[in-house]
């Protein structure tokens, strides 16, 4: 099945955008937050306006991801792990586990007993799930497929199973935001639900069904790990699947972990609406500028012929 260039780059820039954009509000409880701005849109059009725009961690391992595939048919771990240690630059701001398990690998550490125990039952951070978009974008056609490079996409830094299904949920989430006309919440979870095996996401996926609006969302949390972020994500796309200011504005207003969960949810709905969100948003700021936007320009059209 045939996926535009054009929706590959709306999920890539919609990501990378929000991760920008919602860094500015990264670790700000929501009721700060909510007292610092008139409304959510308020905040989203405060973080679009600042002098810089440059995107995190998020970001800049989503473009590695995206770049190994558009040359890889198939995710080695250890061989994606090399391009993340290649592409890596610690200010950007990295997970603790993340940013270890990284430089474990660059210096010939113990990376692979680390990777399985730096946390019990290895990461369950969202550090897998944030940069997982692209294995949608590249393995659209086959869930079976695209569930286990998923899998195979988080296994360098998140072993833990829930890090793992994070990521294999996102994924699944952006091949489905591309590809199906009408998204609402109970329509993309009851899409989500047959692959998914944990119990925690289960629940979770059974009460994003029943959400309305945005009252419903704080209850899925606004944190580091998987489980208290990606299904935040899903409910801002699945609440906002044709506003991409509305519902990365969503994102930003839950608090907490912002660019990460507006990273999550920009790269669903860019996936869904293709590239022309981003007229009406200042791209051409992110990072050094018009060469930056004609580089994703580029892996876009290459990862989509891939
Ligand atoms: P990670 O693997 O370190 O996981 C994130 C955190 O989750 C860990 O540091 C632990 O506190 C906790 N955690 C993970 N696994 C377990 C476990 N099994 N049991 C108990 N606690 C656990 O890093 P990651 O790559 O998943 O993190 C992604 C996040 O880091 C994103 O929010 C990203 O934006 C970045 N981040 C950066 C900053 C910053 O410095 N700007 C701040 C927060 C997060
Ligand atoms: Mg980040
Ligand atoms: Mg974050
Ligand atoms: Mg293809």
């Amino acid at each position: 099945m045939f996926l535009s260039a054009d929706k590959v780059y709306g999920s890539l820039i919609g990501s990378v955008l929000a991760d920008a954009i919602g860094a500015c509000f990264e670790g700000l409880p929501v009721n700060k937050l909510r007292s610092q701005f008139s409304g959510k849109l308020a905040a989203f059009d405060y973080g679009v306006t600042r002098d810089s725009l440059n995107y995190t961690d998020d970001g800049e391992m989503t473009l590695a991801l995206a770049e190994y595939l558009a040359e890889n048919h198939t995710i080695i771990s250890r061989e994606l792990m090399r391009r993340f240690v290649q592409t890596y630059q610690s200010w950007r701001g990295y997970g603790r586990g993340t940013r270890v398990l990284i430089e474990a690998f660059r210096d010939n550490a113990e990376y692979e007993f680390m990777a399985s125990h730096l946390f019990p039952g290895g990461s369950l951070g969202n550090g897998a799930a944030m940069r997982s978009a692209p294995v949608g974008l590249r393995f659209h056609g086959d869930t079976s497929k695209l569930w286990e490079e998923a899998k195979q996409s988080a296994w360098p830094t998140h072993r833990h199973e829930l890090g793992i299904e994070g990521a294999q949920l996102i994924a699944l989430a952006t091949s489905l935001a591309a590809t199906v006309t009408e998204i609402t919440p109970s329509r993309l979870a009851d899409l989500l639900l047959p692959s998914c095996s944990t119990v925690v996401f289960q629940n979770r996926l059974a009460r994003l069904a029943k959400s309305e609006s945005d009252a419903d969302i704080e209850q899925f949390g606004n944190g580091i790990e998987a489980h208290e972020s990606v299904v935040t994500a899903l409910a801002c796309f699945a609440l906002y699947p044709t506003d991409y200011r509305s519902a990365v504005a969503t994102a930003i207003w839950q608090g907490g972990d912002t660019d990460t969960i507006a990273s999550m949810t920009g790269a669903l709905v860019g996936a869904h609406l293709g590239s022309a969100f981003a007229d009406a948003l200042p791209v051409e700021r992110l990072e050094e500028g018009p060469e930056f936007i004609g580089y994703v320009r580029g892996l876009a059209e290459r990862l989509a012929a891939s």
